[in-house]
């Protein structure tokens, strides 16, 4: 079924369950000098290129390859769009490897047709606090698909992830493969919804006219949480705090410093958006929420070409109901023209989605790790991880 899953260090469907298998890592690490030192071999027209993000044309000749042949939904209308700016936030995190960033190339055009990507992070799994890469990006120009590239992509980040001495790693795909931790379902509020039903990203519902459903969807001008503003530099500490406290209690989640949550969680324009709830009595920060811009392309329609999304990211209340926190985030992301809010119903989203008028997606998402078993698959709310 699976020939080259089947051969990898992943949870296998057959194992499914047996209680006789430690949960931890299925293959002990190898000495360095056991690592293969040379690429792995590519079809002879066809080769390697490390993809040097800082470098303008490299990352747009990544951006082009992305923006034409990466994810798309099962009735392929829409094709994911990730920006530049979005590409380099999400590949150059603290401690990043530039050798993770991997392309192929044809020999004789020097055309990017392929790319993987990996980046450092910390995972805990219960109690356990592992060194993982995550991937991500992992993509087959359209004409080169089915020839098994993509066992060889994987098996190359695999070597250059071993060589820094790492031997696990995080992944989430739209497809199943040996064997998910958990499978989460996409979530969508309707922001500007006469452009979703135009698009054939949403449908007018039944006995429902199109002002009626605007109607619904209507959010107020401004937010409503005293103290609710943007994130800024100085709230990273605080900020980390809440954070750390409150993915303790997910099975599986990052273990961020106050270096990982200046990187990932400090606004950056059309990237990130962060907001908080400072006390306006105390001045101490109680709540978070946060939100990532990830546009997508509309295939084949006469009036739009792109869909802006914004997909949650990481929240966190102790002070503001969460289901009052998402629907100021909604109205922020509302105020900055986006058309629908994305959500996963990871961690305590399944709190706020129905009652915000969320709809469940015709998507969903399968949560993965490489060489680490996990005994039984987990539910996606004992699931604190949110990957790109
Ligand atoms: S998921 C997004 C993946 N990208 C897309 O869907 C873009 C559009 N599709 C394509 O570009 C987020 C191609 O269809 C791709 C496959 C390239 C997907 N994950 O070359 P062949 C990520 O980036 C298996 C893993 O002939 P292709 C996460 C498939 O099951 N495996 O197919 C990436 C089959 O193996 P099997 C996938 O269509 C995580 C084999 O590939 C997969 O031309 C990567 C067929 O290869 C997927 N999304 O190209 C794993 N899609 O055993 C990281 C297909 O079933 C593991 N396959 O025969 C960890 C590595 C690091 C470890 C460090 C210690
Ligand atoms: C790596 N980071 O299928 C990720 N999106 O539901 C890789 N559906 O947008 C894996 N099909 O349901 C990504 N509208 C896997 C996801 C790939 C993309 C994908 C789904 C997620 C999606 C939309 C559009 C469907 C178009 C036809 C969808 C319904 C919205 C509606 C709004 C009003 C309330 C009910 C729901």
């Amino acid at each position: 079924r699976h020939r080259f899953w089947e051969t990898q260090p992943v949870g296998q469907f057959k194992d499914l369950g047996d209680p006789s298998l430690p949960e931890g890592p299925i293959e002990p690490p190898t000495p360095l000098s056991d690592v293969k030192p040379e690429p792995y071999n590519l079809p002879a027209q066809y080769e390697w290129t490390t993809c040097d993000m800082d470098d303008e044309q490299t990352c747009g000749e990544v951006y082009n390859l992305l923006t034409s042949n990466y994810v798309e939904d099962d009735e392929n209308m829409f094709r994911f769009n990730y920006s530049k700016e979005f590409l380099r936030w999400a590949l150059r995190p603290p401690g990043y490897y530039k050798a993770w960033h991997i392309g192929v190339r044809v020999k004789a055009s020097k055309k990017l047709v392929a790319f993987i990507t990996g980046v450092p992070a910390r995972i805990r799994v219960r109690d356990d606090n592992v060194r993982m890469a995550e991937i991500n990006f992992l993509c087959v120009h359209k004409k080169l698909r089915s020839k098994r590239l993509a066992p060889v992509m994987i098996k190359e980040v695999t070597r250059r992830v071993h060589l820094e001495n790492i031997w696990q790693a995080a992944y989430t795909a739209g497809v199943v493969i040996p064997t998910p931790v958990t499978t989460c379902r996409y979530w969508h509020r309707s922001l500007n919804p006469k452009k979703l039903i135009d698009v054939g990203f949403s449908r007018l519902g039944a006995r429902m006219t199109m002002s009626r459903t605007i109607r619904l969807y209507k959010l107020p001008e401004s937010t409503v949480t005293p103290g609710f503003r943007k994130m800024e530099l100085r709230d990273v500490p605080a900020v980390t705090r809440l954070l750390r406290q409150y993915l303790s209690q997910f099975v599986v989640a990052p273990d961020f410093d106050e270096n990982d949550v200046e990187h990932w969680l400090l606004p950056l324009e059309n990237v990130v958006d962060s907001y908080l709830v400072e006390s306006p009595e105390t001045h101490e920060v109680t709540d978070f929420c946060s939100f990532y811009t990830l546009p997508s392309s509309i295939l084949n329609n006469q009036n739009y070409s792109v869909l802006k999304a914004a997909y949650s990211y990481y929240n966190v209340s102790t002070k503001t109901p969460l289901l009052q926190l998402m629907n100021d985030a909604l109205i922020m992301a509302k105020q900055k023209d986006y058309d629908v809010f994305n959500a996963l119903d990871v961690m305590h989203n399944e709190s706020f989605l129905k009652e915000l008028k969320f709809g469940p997606g015709d998507g969903q998402l399968h949560y993965y790790l490489y060489n680490y078993r996990i005994r039984s698959a987990l539910k996606a709310s004992e699931l604190g991880l949110v990957l790109l």
